[in-house]
């Protein structure tokens, strides 16, 4: 019997510039997640946020003019519109730039400090002057030049303060050992172990005094702390840790009855894998139950990233075909855990096969016999007895299992392709039992047990669906007119509970896309070249 409880965040995405597809799609996993297990009656929290401090961020609002706060005010604003659109069902937006963050986190670095792992040391490292920042040996790479303005830079020192790493190494690799699951996909922790742990980890460097962005140590306030140290936090400073309030924080953290899990892309696994690990156990905290690394979309070859400007700008899809064909493209064409690709080609082809000649096929052709042969009223079901209809009810069943085993491992795509699995076979069935011809003969018994099997498919695919398609599946229920008390897991396991009713009004769940048209619509609109 797995944990009852479930929190789940999403990392907190900088707002420098506007949201793109990727996180776009990594929010809809967890978004997916959350709801999926809301469903099945789990007490859930999701979290998601911003992460405004650092540098960049300074300098970017500098660019434009503005002061960083109301910089950051903006952007955070947007973030929250898209989420709103996209359907997010966050429970919490933390932005690090709030009261109840800069007071965890500064507990935190004190805390730390009393545990005796931080401490006062020189930070020596390649320093760019224009930029105000430090560079390592491979930022700087073998010309010695700045990253971000590509101007020379020099070996500086400046007074800093640093985390032990190396007290925890043997503990962490010790956990990783004792809790197998901890980090997925699995390949992850062979990479964080050869290319980071094994070669040696040095002290990590916490404060920054060569900007002003940040959180000021309490103790030293001419230094703010490290951004990654700042933004890991979030995870629990949003709970409430160490606040005057932290009853969510014992709910959902510190119960070990709560399952608690963070997405990340895999550009951010080494903060999530060693680092926030490390901090954890310093203050002598829970760790979560799983690390999951999704993959990174890419635009046909190259990465798409905010500085490159490649970006598919996610508002536009939603916009323009609704919420839940975004949020279905993106749980069904990249595989979670895998890196993907974006292309117009793709999302055009994804929803006119899946959700439109499929899901959206089926639920029409069934509602459209059902007013035919028996004057909208949905048959009861009798029982299986043909082998057909033996073969559709254990499909249902097994469909159902596999699913929530899926979904429970983060399987997250092939909880998807179950469902889709069951919907084609839905419609193969109705090829292979001609229903038309059965109708002809005059066999109403054997029409009506037919369609009583096909609205059974159809129920269970949308109550398996709805946490990715939301609004359709509840179309599908309106259309069927399912009971309101059966819109949900309490019946899914009774195979042939809905029956009896008439249908409601029929109408197309997914309009067909014109591939030439919405290829050529997707290009324009994001400044894609062929
Ligand atoms: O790293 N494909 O923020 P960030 C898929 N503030 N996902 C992508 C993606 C792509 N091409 N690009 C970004 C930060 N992502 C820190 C995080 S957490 C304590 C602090 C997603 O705005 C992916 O989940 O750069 C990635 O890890 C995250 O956005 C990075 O967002």
């Amino acid at each position: 019997m797995g944990k009852k409880r479930f929190y789940i965040t999403t990392p907190i995405y900088y707002p420098s510039a506007k949201l793109h597809i990727g996180h776009a799609y990594c929010t809809t996993m967890c978004d997916i997640f959350k709801r999926s297990k809301v469903e099945r009656g789990y007490e859930c929290y999701f979290l998601t946020g911003d992460d405004e401090h650092g540098l960049k961020i300074e300098k970017n609002a500098t660019a434009q003019g503005k002061d960083p706060q109301q910089f950051v005010d903006e952007i955070s604003e947007s973030f929250k519109q898209l989420w709103s659109k996209l359907k997010i069902s966050n429970d919490d937006f933390i932005r690090t730039t709030q009261e109840r963050h800069v007071t965890t986190v500064q507990k935190i670095f004190t805390k730390l400090m009393e545990n005796d792992d931080i401490y006062l040391g020189k930070y020596k490292g390649w320093y760019c002057k224009e930029c105000e920042a430090f560079w390592t040996d491979t930022q700087a790479g073998p010309e010695h030049l700045c990253p971000d303005c590509h101007r020379p830079v020099e070996i500086a020192e400046e007074e800093a303060y640093f985390f032990k790493t190396s007290k925890y190494v043997d503990r962490l690799l010790k956990f990783y050992d004792d809790n197998p699951k901890f980090l997925l996909p699995e390949s992850r922790k062979n990479e964080m172990i050869n290319t980071f742990i094994k070669p040696g980890l040095e002290d990590l460097c916490v404060s920054r005094t060569s900007f002003t962005w940040g959180i000021p140590i309490r103790e030293n306030p001419k230094h703010v702390i490290y951004v990654w140290l700042d933004a890991l936090s979030n995870y629990i400073s949003a709970l409430g840790y160490l606040s005057d309030d932290d009853s969510l924080y014992k709910k959902y953290w510190e119960d070990e009855d709560c399952e608690i899990i963070h997405v990340l892309g895999a550009d951010i696994t080494r903060f999530h894998a060693i680092y926030w690990p490390m901090f954890l156990m310093s203050l002598g905290e829970r760790l979560p139950d799983r690390e999951f690394v999704h993959g990174l979309l890419m635009m046909k070859d190259s990465k798409m990233s905010k500085s490159k400007g490649n970006v598919i700008d996610p508002l536009f899809l939603i916009d323009r075909y609704g919420s839940d064909c975004v949020r279905y493209y993106l749980a069904r064409e990249v595989n979670f855990g895998s890196d993907g690709s974006f292309t117009p080609e793709q999302f055009v082809e994804r929803i006119n096969t899946d959700l439109v000649n499929s899901f959206g096929n089926l639920l029409n052709r069934t509602i459209g016999m059902i007013n035919k042969y028996f004057d909208g009223v949905i048959p009861e079901y009798k029982g299986s007895n043909t082998t057909l209809e033996k073969e559709i009810e254990s499909l249902v069943n097994e469909t159902i299992d596999k699913y929530e085993a899926a979904m429970d491992d983060l399987r997250l795509t092939e909880g998807v392709v179950l469902v889709n699995e069951l919907v084609n076979r839905g419609n193969k069935y109705i090829d292979e039992t001609k229903p038309w011809e059965v109708a002809k003969e005059g066999n109403i018994d054997a029409l009506a047990s037919v369609m009583s099997h096909l609205v059974n498919v159809l129920y269970t695919a949308g109550i398996l669906y709805h946490p990715v398609i939301m609004d359709s599946c509840d179309s599908l229920f309106d259309q069927l007119n399912i009971p309101q008390d059966h819109r949900n897991y309490d019946y899914i396991h009774d195979f042939g509970c809905i029956g009896g009713q008439k249908v409601g009004e029929s109408k197309p769940l997914f309009p067909r896309l014109d591939p030439a048209v919405e290829i050529d619509a997707i290009k324009k609109a994001n400044g894609i070249l062929d």
